[in-house]
């Protein structure tokens, strides 16, 4: 190329008027088209303006794709402007053309043409973001690109070093693993943080711990455990920390978070060579049904450690998946579920809550709180059945909890809170409250 860039200008016509005025949707086309040519996003913003239209950019680390729109006219102007040979602009457009089901003329410029330009020798800038400047030594560069996770009014932004360590779309999902600045390396599954190397003790302690506790506090040593998901280590870790434990079944959609997590977050993924762990690569709500008519097994804990109710995971929200749950449980056996965010999913939560209601019925289930500080909001919770009349903090004493959870190297959960979990800001009782 004899150019530093390649711009697409590109006239989209008789496009849908209704996706040509969905803001949601066109940021979502706009931000997978560049990372479906291989670009590295670094931030998107995009307006919707009254009565119709958007315009919107995503900016890339090499340059841009723009887009305004003209519903009325079914019409988009879209720009696709790409630097370096990494990137191909027109797997963009070609992804742009069929989410819009468009026709369209385009027309290519080749920018910056280095027939008319020298590179200069003697400019002596500091680079933005370069770290210890020194030209004569060599210098690090810190890019600005940040990781959002995020609905359409809400979000939680990481910036990460640009650097991608895994990144895969497998037949499931897209499964990455990129570098934060803050909180370390951490696992991504379509755009939602689902564990950082900072901060996942908080979700893994307590998705395990006040479950084991529970249990053990009528029901004598834990000795067998269902994990269904949990594909990056962290859940089994926690619950073979119980030298008691005889047998953990695991049941992982997606053997490309266990690959990744194995690969570059060995402190989360250490346990997967343990022998006691029967890893099934498979459907959990398959496995659960079949657990729940054929299989002899029972089980003294199932934890249910699945990604946000979209993909794969939609299925771990629902009635008929914790009927065949509470059917595998041994009596007085518990089952633990990450429940979402009271402030981020809203609806989910409560709905969740009222469906484990309804199949263990009403006193039966427990509403825990916990800091998940790189999930939006950061506040989210878990939801606690027990299959008995036994309550998870009345019927338990923090001696006990204090002495069983003693050289674990534990970092969030202890037995002050165990207790301190269940307790809920009053909003939270009275969204629950009604079932
Ligand atoms: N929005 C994030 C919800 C993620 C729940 N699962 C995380 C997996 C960690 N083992």
């Amino acid at each position: 190329m004899k150019a530093l860039g390649r711009h697409i200008l590109v006239e989209f016509m008789n496009c849908k008027a209704d996706v040509l005025n969905d803001v949601v949707q066109i940021e979502k086309a706009m931000v997978e088209a560049a990372q479906t040519a291989g670009a590295t996003v670094i931030n998107s913003t995009f307006h919707h303006f009254s009565p119709y239209g958007v315009s919107g950019v995503v900016v890339i680390q090499e340059s841009h794709l723009a887009i305004h729109t003209w519903p009325e006219y079914r019409y988009a102007a879209v720009d696709l402007f790409t630097c370096g040979d990494s990137v191909d602009p027109w797997v963009s457009f070609e992804f742009l053309k069929k989410a819009f089901d468009a026709s369209y003329s385009a027309l290519e410029m080749n920018r910056g043409s280095t027939h008319v330009m020298k590179k200069g020798t003697s400019l002596q800038v500091k680079p933005n973001d370069a770290e210890n400047y020194d030209p004569a030594k060599g210098y690090k560069i810190n890019r600005n690109v940040w990781f959002t996770d995020k609905d359409e009014n809400q979000a939680l932004s990481l910036r990460y070093t640009g650097d991608i360590l895994f990144d895969e779309k497998s037949e499931f999902q897209r499964v990455r693993i990129l570098e934060s600045y803050a909180y370390g390396k951490m696992l991504t599954i379509d755009d939602m943080v689902m564990c950082t190397e900072k901060d996942e003790s908080h979700y893994h302690e307590m998705i395990t711990h006040p479950a084991v506790q529970a249990f053990q506090s009528v029901s004598g040593p834990l000795k067998n455990a269902l994990v269904i998901g949990g594909g990056d280590g962290g859940t089994i870790r926690e619950l073979f920390k119980y030298n008691t434990v005889e047998k953990i079944t695991m049941v992982e959609i997606d053997e490309a978070v266990v690959r990744a997590c194995k690969l570059h977050l060995p402190t989360i993924a250490r346990e997967f060579s343990n022998p006691k762990l029967n890893l099934i690569i498979g459907d959990g709500i398959a496995y659960a049904k079949d657990a729940a008519t054929k299989s002899t097994e029972q089980f003294d804990i199932i934890i249910v450690d699945g990604s946000d109710p979209a993909g794969p995971a939609e299925g771990l929200f629902t009635k008929s998946f914790y009927e065949n749950c509470m059917k595998s449980l041994k009596p007085n056996g518990v089952l633990i579920t990450q429940g979402e965010s009271p402030m981020f999913h809203a609806k989910t939560f409560v709905e969740l809550n009222h469906c484990l209601k309804s199949v263990f019925g009403p006193t039966s289930v427990h509403t825990l709180l916990f800091h998940a500080t790189t999930y939006p909001s950061g506040m989210w919770s878990l939801q606690m059945a027990v299959k008995g009349q036994y309550h998870p903090t009345k019927d338990i004493k923090p001696d006990q909890i204090a002495a069983s959870v003693a050289g674990k190297s534990l970092r969030y959960y202890n037995e002050d809170l165990h207790s301190a979990a269940f307790s809920l800001p009053t909003f939270v009782k009275e969204m629950i409250a009604s079932k």
